[in-house]
């Protein structure tokens, strides 16, 4: 078998104790293209402006940067709307990568121009096969767990391959029902792992019986945007906004970036969903 096209030096955490953390060198991202309005959206925040939507991207990017993360950019999709939001379309891990397929029409080609790059730093690379759906903003990795939302976009069938596919890594995993919740569209809307079994979850997801042996940072409902936070190589990055998460994440000691996200947020859209991290 080939060798990785290139040193993927997020590998072999296998014996690692659940408090170490993965090292992350590089980040896919995609710049919004002048669809990004048409893209789906339940929330009632108004029409994004493409140009602020520009430069919070770029902001973000050079977040990514500033974590040590060298980037992979892909060039605007217009014909896909959401496309700025890789997260989605794939589940990169230490063991191997996932792509996914997505749950709204709309996004399913999203997949194609992702698996060609995945294939240049991934040994292996699964898919989710029909009539299984996956969103992969609905998959929390919290060391060598997994826990994954059946939600309005990953169906059962999906989340049971992706369980599969993770078992057969080494990984255990969980499946999270996120149907009964009205107010977020994937599982990692609602919760982040930031390392050392410490999760932060929205007030909906305190009392899941599989989150009970984490140390649970519950937000305040007036900042629960908040919950979809990024832990990356010692530093925190957190949509800006929300000064009582900003502060608890803070009192933890890693540095705290916060981000502007509004226009992405008009579309639904976390800070975890604008990049693939590996
Ligand atoms: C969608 O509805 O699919 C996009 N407008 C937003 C996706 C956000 N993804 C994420 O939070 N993982």
């Amino acid at each position: 078998m080939a060798a990785p096209a290139s040193n993927y030096t997020g590998a072999a955490t296998e014996g690692r104790p659940y408090s170490y953390a993965i090292v992350f060198t590089r980040a896919i991202v995609r710049e919004p293209s002048a669809s990004f309005a048409s893209g789906e959206t339940s929330a009632n925040l108004g029409k994004p402006d493409l140009e602020v939507a520009l430069r919070q991207h770029r902001a973000y990017c050079a977040a990514l940067e500033s974590c040590g993360l060298k980037l992979i950019e892909l060039p605007p999709d217009e014909k896909h709307p959401d496309s700025t939001f890789v997260e989605d379309t794939a589940l990169l891990t230490s063991h191997g990568a996932v792509l996914t397929r997505p749950g709204a029409d709309s996004r399913r080609d999203e997949v194609a121009s992702i698996a060609p790059v995945l294939r240049e730093y991934f040994r292996h690379v699964h898919s989710i096969e029909a009539p299984g759906t996956v969103d992969a903003g609905d998959v929390c990795e919290a060391g060598e767990h997994f826990f994954i939302g059946i939600s309005r976009r990953t169906n059962e069938h999906g989340a049971k391959q992706l369980a599969d596919l993770l078992g057969s890594f080494g990984y255990t995993t969980s499946l999270i029902d996120i149907r009964g919740l009205s107010n977020i569209l994937h599982l990692k809307s609602g919760i982040a792992y930031l390392s050392d079994r410490r999760l932060v979850v929205i007030e909906a997801l305190r009392n899941v019986q599989e989150f009970s042996g984490y140390d649970l940072i519950c937000l305040d409902s007036t900042e629960e945007y908040a919950a979809n936070c990024l832990s990356l190589n010692g530093k925190t990055l957190i949509a800006s906004g929300f000064p009582e998460t900003k502060h608890r994440l803070e009192l933890l000691g890693d540095p705290v970036i916060s981000l502007d996200m509004s226009e992405f947020q008009k579309m639904d859209g976390g800070l975890s969903c604008l990049s693939l991290r590996f």
